[in-house]
């Protein structure tokens, strides 16, 4: 069934205008960590949205939300969608413009009266970011099976609180059983990276997700006057902290490749001026598209603390936070990004996704592929992240199209 449509981009900005306002912060980025007030203002805005278009909503036991529109036939359903959680300083465009995109798509299908073989959903997963409650992915990752929901709604996240009261709290601590069938999984996503732009393309084929290595340091040492103690008396935790730091860029610099190490959190203890920092903490993600070389920077980062442990005489503890490996998405949905965006007449490459999402969890258990569009400057987790309305639109047909062709 060859179709000429195309998505409504004036309601499409729209919504993501106004699911921006939502957890709005300076300079027009969006604060809506996971299970926050103002998540559950996003979750009740966009099913909103769904339900005022006929989309039969289930809200799952993790918080997962899924807005079906049946089809002709019974049987599981194409699914489109991706996270409204966000980072602390995040972007409007993270996950939220696969979930109203998605929502654009399926509406546009339906203001055309059209009906598809295929039942169509579009969720939007429990905390994709990880940054309150690691693992990233929590919810997709339930969904699909590979974390137990025990486990999950057990999770203390940074402010010493579990996902299950926060899940009651706000009201989304779903009847619903957590996985369900799926036919095919689509997700457009902006790429938080700067090569689309770099290279004047307008789609990105995503051929594979990196490998993900999140872990907890905790570092034990002495705290002591910054004045009376000698240098060679001194357990200093934050020294230790700042070595592993500046350990981890020189380990990404000299392995190459695609290898990637990010220090984004750290607290003394302490932490105040004249006193050596008897307690540090922080974390560290370790990224690499090679799962050889992930395993090989873990490695070598092991090996530098026992040596730092022992030199400076502290103790480092570790708490794995999360671990992924890359993940390849099905040939036959990149070919099909592929095919469908030069049809459109845009320029489009296949790449690698730098960023987790929730389409890698959705490939364990269905084809899965994924959408870019730029991010201009390459920018993102920052709230100038942005997307041109053109891009927004090209994307958001490319995915319209894929819906149709699979749900047919
Ligand atoms: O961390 C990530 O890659 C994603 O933003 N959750
Ligand atoms: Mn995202
Ligand atoms: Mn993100």
């Amino acid at each position: 069934m060859k179709h000429h449509l195309t998505i409504n981009l004036p309601r499409l900005l729209g919504r993501l205008e106004a699911l921006a306002e939502v957890g709005a912060i300076p300079g027009g980025g969006v604060c809506r960590l996971a299970l926050t007030d103002e998540d559950k203002a996003g979750r009740d805005m966009v099913s909103g949205w769904m339900r005022a278009f006929g989309l039969k909503i289930t809200v799952d036991a993790i918080g997962n939300v899924i807005g079906l529109r049946p089809g002709r036939k019974e049987g599981p359903p194409v699914m489109t969608g991706s996270h409204i959680d966000t980072v602390r300083t995040g972007g409007r465009y993270d996950g939220n413009l696969g979930v109203l995109a998605g929502l654009e798509a399926i509406e546009t299908i339906a203001d055309a009266g059209l009906t598809t073989r295929r039942p169509l959903a579009v969720a939007f997963f429990t905390n994709e970011e990880g940054a309150r409650f690691a693992p990233d992915m929590m919810g997709s990752f339930v969904f699909q099976g590979g974390l137990p929901l025990e486990e999950a709604l057990a999770t203390t996240g940074i402010d010493g609180t579990t996902v299950a009261e926060n899940l009651r709290r706000i009201g989304y601590a779903g009847e619903a059983p957590c996985g369900r069938s799926v036919h095919s999984f689509v997700e457009l996503h902006v790429e938080q990276g700067p090569v689309l732009e770099t290279e004047g393309m307008t789609i990105g084929a995503v051929e594979s997700v990196q490998g993900i290595s999140w872990v907890e340091l905790t570092i034990s040492g002495t705290s002591n006057h910054a004045g009376t103690t000698p240098l060679r008396l001194r357990h200093d935790a934050g020294f230790a902290a700042g070595a592993i730091i500046h350990f981890l860029r020189d380990l990404a610099r000299e392995m190459g490749g695609n290898q990637v190490a990010t220090v984004g959190a750290v607290e003394f203890g302490p932490n105040l001026i004249n006193v050596i920092p008897g307690h540090a903490k922080l974390t560290v993600d370790l990224r690499n598209t090679d799962e050889a070389q992930l395993q090989r920077a873990e490695e070598r980062l092991f090996a530098f603390l026992d040596q730092l442990a022992s030199s400076e005489g502290v103790t480092i503890e570790h708490r794995r936070l999360a671990r992924f490996e890359p993940v390849l998405f099905a040939p036959e949905m990149v070919a099909r990004v592929e095919r469908i965006a030069g049809d459109l007449g845009h320029a489009v490459r296949r790449m690698p996704s730098g960023a987790g999402h929730d389409a890698q969890m959705l490939a364990r258990i269905c084809p899965a592929g994924m959408i870019f569009v730029p991010s201009v400057g390459g920018l993102s987790h920052n709230v100038k992240e942005y997307t041109a309305p053109a891009d927004i639109e090209a994307g958001a047909n490319v995915l319209l199209r894929m819906l149709l062709e699979l749900a047919e």
